[in-house]
C-alpha cells in the first residue's frame, strides 16, 4: 500500500526534524509515506548501552556491535510477504542513484541502518542481506545525512508526493542528463539580462534552447552521463552546435 521508512540509529534526533518539513512532511501527512527513527541503544545489553567497540585485528576508532542491530530490525518486524530493502550506509557502498531511488519507491518497507566511527561490523551486512549504499564520494561521520538524502530521493518519487505543478518526470536525471539553467523576474538582475529566447514566446526556440543547453551543462560538467543517455537524432545535431560553438571559441 504506502511506504513505510525505519531508521535504525544512535541519533534519532537527527532525522525527525528534517523529515518533518518540505515535500516529505507532506508526503507523510497526506499519508503517503510513515518515518520512523529508532534508537539503537534500545537494543543494547548492558547498563551502558553500549553500541560500539574495538576492531578485531586492531587499529583505530570502533566499530558498531552487531548484535544491537539485528534486535532493533526484529523489533520493527513487518509482515513476511512485504517487499522489503535493508539498506546500510556506508563509504564503500555502490552509488546510490536515481534508478535506485526509483526501486525503492516501489516497495512496502525501506529500512535504513546508520552506524558512526570506522562502521558496522560486517555481519549485520550478510545476516540483513542488506544493500550496502553510498550517497557520493566525500566523507561524512556517519550515515545519517546519507539516509536523509535516500529519504528525500525516494519519497518525492511517490505517486501525489509532488503537486501537480511538478512531476519527477522533469527532473535531472529523469532521461540521464543535467538539467537546464533556470530564471525568474526580474527580467535584469545586476545588469545580468535573461537570455532573449526565453521571452520571445516561441515555445518550440525554448524548448531548443533549453535541451541545448541541458546537453552543454552535461557534455562539460558530467561527460560520462552523455554515454549512457537516451539521445534523440535532434540531441546529436544540439551537440554537433555545441562542438562547432566550442571550436569557434577555441
Ligand atoms: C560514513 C558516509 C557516506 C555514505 C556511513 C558509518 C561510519 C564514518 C566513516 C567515514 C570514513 C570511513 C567511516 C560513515 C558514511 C558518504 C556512511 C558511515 N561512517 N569510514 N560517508 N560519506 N557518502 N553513504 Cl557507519
Amino acid at each position: 500500500m504506502s511506504l513505510a521508512i525505519d531508521v535504525v540509529t544512535i541519533f534519532p534526533g537527527m532525522i525527525a526534524p528534517p523529515v518533518e518539513g518540505g515535500i516529505v512532511g507532506r508526503a507523510v501527512e497526506a499519508g503517503l509515506v510513515r518515518i520512523a527513527a529508532h534508537d539503537l541503544r534500545e537494543h543494547t545489553d548492558d547498563k551502558h548501552r553500549t553500541a560500539d567497540d574495538a576492531p578485531f585485528g586492531g587499529g583505530p576508532g570502533m566499530v558498531m556491535k552487531a548484535e544491537p542491530f539485528f534486535r532493533a530490525v526484529e523489533a520493527i518486524g513487518g509482515a513476511p510477504t512485504e517487499r522489503r530493502a535493508v539498506v546500510l550506509l556506508s563509504p564503500r557502498g555502490t552509488p546510490f542513484n536515481q534508478d535506485r531511488a526509483a526501486r525503492y519507491a516501489t516497495l512496502d518497507r525501506l529500512v535504513l541502518l546508520c552506524g558512526r566511527y570506522e562502521g558496522i561490523d560486517e555481519r549485520v551486512r550478510e545476516g540483513l542481506a542488506a544493500e550496502e549504499v553510498s550517497v557520493g564520494d566525500f566523507v561524512l561521520t556517519g550515515g545519517e545525512v546519507a539516509a536523509l538524502a535516500v529519504i528525500e530521493a525516494t519519497v518525492r518519487l511517490l505517486p501525489g508526493a509532488l503537486g501537480d505543478e511538478t512531476s519527477a518526470g522533469a527532473d535531472s536525471f529523469s532521461d540521464g542528463i543535467l538539467d537546464f539553467p533556470h530564471y525568474t523576474r526580474p527580467a535584469v538582475v545586476r545588469g545580468r539580462a535573461v537570455p532573449d529566447v526565453l521571452l520571445s514566446g516561441d515555445h518550440g526556440r525554448i524548448r531548443r534552447w533549453r535541451r541545448k543547453e541541458a546537453l552543454r551543462a552535461t557534455r562539460e560538467r558530467r561527460p560520462e552521463l552523455l554515454r549512457n543517455a537516451r539521445l534523440s537524432p535532434e540531441d546529436a545535431d544540439l551537440l554537433s552546435e555545441i562542438e562547432r560553438e566550442d571550436k569557434v571559441l577555441a
